[in-house]
């Protein structure tokens, strides 16, 4: 399958990995990119060094090209852009804000950049910045999130750009690959279904409530702060709703979250830890290979798409 984002990429699939903060890493960004795919290693909240080791590691384990995502809101971010450049990384796409201030060195470096957007407005603005594509993330996401859904935002994100569209949020098999290029995308990045992939470095416990989880079990935390965040409800989640129906400060509430998704992923504590994962936690059934995940999708979704009624 040919698109536009296979060709700028250079990849054999349009399936891209989300670059989830602690759970993307080198182990499963090189999976992905070995099974034809986009992996992504997820920079997070983590310092430049480490980010450089993983990105070391990966091209240690893949030929193929794969790409870093830089969380905007890390307070190393603008050392991490410069990373991104001095180790050749061929792909960079941003989350939780406007990476303007990055694209001409990243344009230069002959990075192709490709920004993460929850509406129109956001989307053109970075097509004008000279964007590569945009990935067009609904609220279904995992994670911090936009307000508008994935079936209302990917077709007024086509419309509204000439860059191609990579849909995000609520797709996880192959039907959802095969509706979001019937919405015009072009490619399609997973993040709840990867994040149970055997390669996937997560704590069991995390892997285990996600495949356990069904459709209404996210609750989406921070709407009070500006910074929404969905995950699997728990105690957590619980106890953060309440501080904030009762009008709690956001220094509190920041107090709250902090290393609190580390706590999920790494030592699997899925009561008071945040497990961040999307509304599609419940077509998620088992723990599989990156490759046996991907090929799942393209021979499921092409089939669809090559239907007629
Ligand atoms: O970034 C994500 N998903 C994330 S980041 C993350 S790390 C985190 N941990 C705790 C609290 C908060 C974050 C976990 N999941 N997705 C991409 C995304 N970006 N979704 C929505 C946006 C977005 C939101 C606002 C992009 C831009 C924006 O504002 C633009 C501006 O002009 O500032």
């Amino acid at each position: 399958m040919k698109t536009r984002i296979t060709e700028i990429l250079g990849i054999e699939y349009p399936i891209i990995q989300g670059g989830m903060a602690w759970v993307a890493t080198y182990q499963l960004a090189a999976a992905v990119s070995e099974a034809g795919g986009l992996g992504l290693i997820g920079a997070g909240g983590a310092p430049a060094s480490f980010v450089r080791e993983q990105i070391q590691k990966a091209k240690e384990l893949t030929d193929k090209p794969f790409g870093v995502n830089i969380m905007l809101m890390n307070p190393e971010a603008d050392e991490i852009a410069k990373v991104i450049v001095d180790e050749g990384v061929k792909v960079v796409t941003t989350g939780a804000g406007n990476p303007a201030k990055y694209m001409e060195m990243w344009k230069a470096a002959g990075v192709k950049v490709i920004p993460v957007v929850a509406s129109v407005a956001l989307a053109k603005l970075m097509e004008r910045g000279g964007a590569d594509a945009v990935v067009a993330e609904g609220t279904e996401s995992g994670g911090h999130i936009g307000s508008t859904t994935t079936m209302a935002l990917v077709p007024q994100v086509v419309d509204a750009v000439s860059i191609p569209v990579i849909a995000a949020g609520g797709i996880a098999d192959g039907r959802g690959f095969a509706a979001a290029f019937m919405l015009g995308a072009e490619g399609v990045q997973l993040g709840t279904r990867f994040v149970v992939a055997s390669e996937s470095i997560v704590h069991e416990k995390y892997k285990a409530m996600l495949i356990k989880a069904k459709d209404i079990d996210s609750a989406v935390t921070g709407l009070s702060t500006g910074h929404p965040v969905r995950s699997i409800r728990n105690k957590m989640t619980k106890e953060y709703l309440k501080l904030e129906k009762e009008g709690a400060d956001f220094m509190e509430l920041e107090k709250m979250t902090l290393g609190s998704l580390r706590k999920a992923v790494v030592e699997g504590d899925v009561v008071n830890g945040t497990v961040m994962a999307g509304q599609i936690a419940g077509l998620v059934k088992k723990e599989q290979p990156c490759k046996e995940i991907i090929d799942e999708i393209m021979s499921e979704g092409m089939e669809l798409l090559n239907k007629t009624f």
